[in-house]
């Protein structure tokens, strides 16, 4: 197809990819055959980030690697909350968030919750891997996941060191485009390991491809998994705190409080103290856990900082 407008009128016949490696300008894009190709954003207002569908093609024949001369639309958008209180892309185009605990580091069920929510309020689906399974799974732990199995969410038993477990977590995977989440040590590399034992080896030819030899850990890439789906792996995408949207939005991270908020008496209930509160009813009786709720309460107030630190952030996208 010929796209003169969007190349300075040089005529160059464009063709859509995937951005499937990132790391500042330099980019790996594939074509719809999987063939991929080192190539260069064009202009200084172009920021791509892994994920992202990209209009491409080669400025001058012959040349080694490939120019994006525009990206399309994004479908949603992982974003990660910068120092500055701004929400930053991480990746794009994303299906699927698994978050993934461990007995080993000591769960934190609230940054659980907090990946939880990132999911929803960028409308992609999360399931939680329980690695390290063949550690034993304490009762405490079973409660927790059993609550959350509860909301409907899926949870994989796995273990790195047994194949059963990870074979099931291949079988969530298929169809998707998923990123791991979560605490440092709970085993993401050594299960993105397990399920394409080719990725590291992917790493540092896109290494090589994107810096000329130079090895670093910083880049997102994309891997497909040979039993299907796509697996994101990112050092700024495991450890990406996700941005919390504006107070009247919070509750949308966390679907039984949203399921109850539609019979709060006023519409615009924030479920703290406000009279009627068909949230705080729940929490109650028992309906809706009391570490949920406090997790809501922990995240509703750091969006009210949030929105007294930087007045003029941007606000916060629900799309339920
Ligand atoms: N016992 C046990 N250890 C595991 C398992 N998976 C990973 N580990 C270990 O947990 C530690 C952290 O793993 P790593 O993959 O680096 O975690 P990450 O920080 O989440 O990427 C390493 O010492 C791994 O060998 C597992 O299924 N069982
Ligand atoms: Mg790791
Ligand atoms: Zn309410």
């Amino acid at each position: 197809m010929k796209r003169a407008d969007v190349t300075g009128g040089t005529g160059i016949a464009l063709a859509v990819g995937r951005v499937v490696a990132s790391h500042g300008r330099q980019l790996v894009v594939e074509d719809p055959a999987g063939q991929r190709t080192p190539c260069r954003l064009h202009g200084r207002r172009l920021a791509a980030v892994c994920g992202d569908e990209a209009r491409w093609g080669y400025a001058h024949p012959g040349e080694s690697y490939g120019t994006v001369y525009e990206l399309l639309p994004r479908r949603n958008t992982l974003e990660r909350l910068t120092q500055g209180g701004r929400a930053e892309p991480v990746v794009a185009n994303l299906t699927q968030l698994v978050a993934v605990a461990a007995p080993l580091p000591a769960p934190d069920w609230f940054v659980v919750d907090r990946y939880l929510a990132g999911a929803a309020w960028c409308s992609v689906t999360a399931l939680i891997a329980y690695n390290k399974v063949e550690l034993g799974v304490a009762a405490d732990a079973a409660v927790e996941l059993a609550a959350y199995a509860a909301l409907g969410l899926a949870i994989v038993q796995c273990s790195t060191r047994a194949a059963p477990g990870i074979l099931e977590l291949a079988t969530h995977l298929k169809g998707a485009v998923s990123v791991l989440v979560g605490q440092s040590g709970t085993g993401k590399s050594s299960l993105l390991n397990a399920l394409a034992p080719e990725a590291r080896a992917v790493t540092q030819e896109i290494s090589a491809a994107t810096e000329e030899g130079r090895h670093t850990t910083t880049h997102a890439v994309l891997h497909r998994l040979v039993s299907g789906g796509d697996l994101i792996d990112s050092p700024g995408v495991r450890d990406y705190a996700p941005p919390v949207p504006e107070a009247r939005h919070v509750a949308s991270g966390f679907v039984e409080i949203h399921r109850a908020a539609a019979t709060c008496r006023f519409q615009d209930c924030l479920h703290v103290q406000e009279p009627g509160c068909a949230v705080r009813a729940a929490v109650a009786s028992g309906q809706i856990r009391q570490r949920r709720y406090e997790s809501f309460r922990r995240l509703l107030t750091l969006s009210r900082e949030l929105g007294e630190r930087f007045p003029d952030r941007r606000p916060g996208r629900s799309r339920r």
